[in-house]
């Protein structure tokens, strides 16, 4: 039985992906990397380190870690400075509704996240009081596609992974969720993926709820 939602945040609540995009593409500018959307496509879901590593791979020269640390504490200040602006009005179409019809229901929901930024983005987007638990970058050590991230809000909802439902919108994501052992719902960039259980192009068009109730019968 499903009694339990986890979502991912970035790219399937609020769309924070593209000034990921944005502030990568700066970062990468000012070092003289090759950087493009294709590339940017492999950093979803993936920490913000290791997603340096995967930019740092299109470099000719090599990074001492203390560089890294430069580069990474760069880009997350470019990051944070765009979205600033975050408003509840950009949350992505279909989330809240979503959020909303499953509380209804008693359904206990929770972000899974590898985002260390995820508690200001909550905050901006007013979303913080609606989560019974929150599993993000801050308390994990192994980004997606390792299932950490998935347990620890499974762990923390109290739920076993069979009972979890994950919302996601990227490959790495997708692999974490089935690693842990969960159903996955594919949005977004992962609407397509075959690997999910469902699919959906947005939560604007499919009923979580509905859904989840059939599975159950
Ligand atoms: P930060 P998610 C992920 O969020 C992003 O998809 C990924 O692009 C980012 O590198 C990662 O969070 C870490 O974010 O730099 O804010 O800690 O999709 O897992 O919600
Ligand atoms: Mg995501």
């Amino acid at each position: 039985m499903i009694s339990a939602v986890i979502f991912d945040l970035d790219g399937v609540l609020v769309s924070t992906d593209e000034y990921h995009y944005l502030a990568w593409k700066q970062m990468a500018k000012d070092e003289g990397i090759v950087f493009n959307r294709e590339i940017n496509e492999a950093l979803r879901g993936v920490s913000r380190m290791d997603s340096l590593d995967i930019v740092l791979s299109h470099a000719v020269k090599e990074y001492t870690l203390e560089e890294k640390k430069m580069l990474a504490k760069k880009k997350n200040e470019i990051y944070v400075k765009l979205i600033h602006t975050l408003q509840p009005k950009d949350m992505l179409p279909g989330a809240k509704k979503t959020i909303e019809a499953l509380k209804a229901a008693g359904i206990k929901i929770a972000i899974g996240s590898s985002s260390k930024n995820t508690p200001a983005i909550l905050e901006q987007i007013e979303l913080t009081d609606y989560f019974d638990a929150i599993a993000d970058g801050n308390n994990i050590t192994k980004s997606k596609p390792d299932p950490e991230v998935f347990l620890l809000a499974a762990h923390l909802l109290n739920k076993t992974p069979e009972e979890c439902l994950v919302i996601e919108d990227a490959q790495s994501g997708l692999e974490a969720a089935i690693s842990a052992g969960m159903l996955v719902l594919g949005v977004g960039s992962a609407s397509s993926s075959l690997q999910a259980t469902i699919r959906a192009k947005s939560l604007k068009d499919i009923s979580v709820l509905d859904w989840i109730n059939q599975r159950n019968r």
